[in-house]
């Protein structure tokens, strides 16, 4: 084989790397896996919160490999990035004991501190964020910053006809679309975030046998199966009153109507307890409103294309 075919077959299999993720993430040999950049700063709870619903951890700069990955992407986006970007290092769990997420101590991690750091600030520094020049400082957990998440590509995944490495979704010839019954129960908005973050949505029901796919999803996850104390008969989905209390819209902009399914169970809604404005499923698939604070199961609904980004098409 000569030199251009074998740089043309590299490429290839690269662009195959890139893609056995997710195509919002960048493949990086050298960091033995996928990065991507989240620009729009979050709290550090929030950071690592989206990271793990991708399917990623919050990125910390453990080896020289993943260090130069990350100030590649910091790099990119210098300029509205001075303060640099989170790192998965934290000291969530215990106030002066830095660990990365995945449990490295900072005494493991080969690291260098910012002229001044760390200076643990007011006493209330217990995150540490990677400045543009690679160098680390310890900052406010609470104020937003841009973070990177990383995935591993150690265990080895496979793209299903879903669009997606997460095999929990599975495809519905009836409806043309990927569910996913989450059993970890959320409030309505963390359950909004994770459907967005699998690159989906909280299920929309718009005819008659999307609302049997739901009831056949519910009856694969009985109540005994669904681990913590909540009430197991009800899953969020994707309506919402958008906070004019009184009318039901989908996530969509949809009236319930237009979106080709209204059909409420008796008594419903109700506004029981502290007032109920967002919207939910009974086990038989007919519609509940209940409190957006409190932590159901959810359903998420994902058009098997949709994280195929256009660079992809
Ligand atoms: C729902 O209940 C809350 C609390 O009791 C009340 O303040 C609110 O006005 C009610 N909303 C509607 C649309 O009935
Ligand atoms: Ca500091
Ligand atoms: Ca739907
Ligand atoms: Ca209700």
């Amino acid at each position: 084989m000569d030199t251009r075919c074998l740089i043309v077959l590299l490429s290839f299999l690269a662009a195959l790397d890139g893609k056995k993720f997710r195509c919002d993430y960048r493949y990086f040999h050298n960091a033995n896996g996928w990065l991507k950049l989240h620009r729009v700063p979050a709290n550090w709870a929030e950071a690592r919160l989206r990271c793990h619903l991708e399917g990623s951890n919050l990125a910390s700069p453990l080896n020289v490999g993943l260090k130069s990955a990350m100030s590649v992407l910091i790099g990119e986006a210098s300029g509205d990035m001075t303060c640099g970007a989170f790192t998965g290092i934290h000291a969530m769990f215990s106030r002066g004991d830095l660990y990365s997420i995945e449990g490295v101590p900072l005494s493991k991690i080969p690291h260098t501190w910012a002229s001044g750091e760390p200076d643990n600030y007011k006493d209330q520094e217990s995150c540490i964020a990677m400045l543009p020049d690679g160098n680390l400082a310890d900052v406010d957990c609470s104020d937003p910053l841009p973070y990177i998440c990383y995935k591993s590509s150690a265990k080895t995944m496979v793209m299903t006809s879903c669009g997606t490495t997460d095999n929990e979704y599975a495809f519905d010839a009836r409806t043309g679309s990927c569910y996913k019954f989450h059993s970890v129960p959320r409030t309505w908005s963390r359950a909004y975030m994770a459907c967005s973050a699998e690159g989906g949505h909280l299920a929309i029901i718009n005819n008659d046998a999307e609302a049997t796919v739901i009831r056949e999803l519910f009856a694969k996850h009985p109540g005994g199966s669904m681990i913590g104390n909540f009430w197991k008969d009800v899953a969020f989905v994707g309506f919402h009153d958008w906070n004019e209390h009184g009318e039901w819209l989908t996530i969509h902009g949809e009236t319930l109507q237009e979106a080709g399914y209204a059909k409420f169970s008796g008594g419903e809604p109700n506004n029981a307890t502290t007032g109920e404005y967002c919207g939910a499923v009974y086990r038989t698939a007919l519609l509940d409103d209940l409190w957006c604070e409190n932590k159901y199961a959810f359903i998420c609904e994902k058009n098997p294309d949709s994280l195929l980004c256009d660079n992809d098409l």
